[in-house]
């Protein structure tokens, strides 16, 4: 399968500045009236993609969310679906993941096959992921809906392995995950073990509270971050672009 366009734009951030920024947007989180203050912050700040989902749905809504922040900025927009309910024709592409570090067959397969066809329809370009639940302190909701147990936070060899798996299944990217409002991030210890032990970029996300959080995954390997929590309630640019800031290094550096 050929490099998509976003997937292309999304490495070529990367190696022009160090780390990318990801912001997600979580429509049962974020009112719709910081959608579009989010998402023009997001232009403004430098943000390299908006990610776009949820564990639950419990805004129906979804598919108008989508469209409204695509609408509202140049950024490209991404979804990161919960379940395959969550794929509308909005997006620009969409994070294809199966939870490979779980074992049920739900989120391993199951979804994928009943979305696919979905994605064909849409003509998203799908990204193949490797998604990975981290253990990160109280359960979180993405442990809890997925029904699958995280990897222990000091088996960065079982992290690496997984990772591997991923790389030889032709994914594009792996996701290390400690679940959004982690009390705890995945560990500089863990980020640096995968980044140095597969080709395909890091993604590493959940609980990452301030630039430095970002800027220091960035130096151990991660190719990108999310952030999510951070900007639920208010869009602060400011902020935003202090985070883009210490994400960009290289661009930093440079300027
Ligand atoms: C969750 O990794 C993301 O999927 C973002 O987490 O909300 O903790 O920033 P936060």
């Amino acid at each position: 399968m050929n490099d998509g366009p976003i997937y292309t734009k999304l490495l070529a951030d990367r190696a022009r500045r160090g780390g990318g920024f990801l912001l997600l947007i979580d429509p049962d989180r974020v009112p719709p009236s910081s959608y579009l203050p989010l998402s023009e912050a997001a232009a403004e700040c430098g943000v390299d993609a908006i990610l776009v989902g949820t564990s639950f749905m419990l805004d129906r809504n979804f598919a108008s969310a989508v469209q409204e922040i695509k609408h509202a900025t140049r950024v490209p927009v991404t979804i990161f679906p919960g379940s395959y309910a969550q794929i509308t024709p909005a997006a620009d592409a969409i994070l294809f993941t199966s939870l490979i570090s779980g074992r049920n067959p739900s989120y391993l397969i199951d979804e994928q096959v009943k979305g696919a066809p979905i994605v064909k329809r849409c003509n998203l370009e799908a990204i193949p992921t490797g998604y990975m639940l981290v253990e990160s302190g109280p359960l979180t909701s993405v442990q809890f809906i997925s029904g699958t147990l995280p990897i222990p936070r000091g088996k960065s060899d079982i992290a690496c392995a997984h990772a591997l798996a991923a790389q030889y299944l032709g994914m594009k990217l792996v996701y290390l995950e400690a679940g959004s409002g982690a009390e705890t991030p995945v560990s500089l210890e863990m980020v640096e073990a995968v980044s140095s032990y597969v080709d395909i970029p890091v993604i590493v996300g959940g609980g990452l509270r301030t630039p430095e959080d970002c800027a220091a995954r960035v130096r151990a390997g991660a190719s990108f971050v999310v952030v999510g929590s951070g900007f639920e309630c208010e869009p602060e640019p400011n902020l935003m672009r202090e985070f883009a800031a210490a994400i960009h290094a290289k661009e930093t550096v440079t300027v």
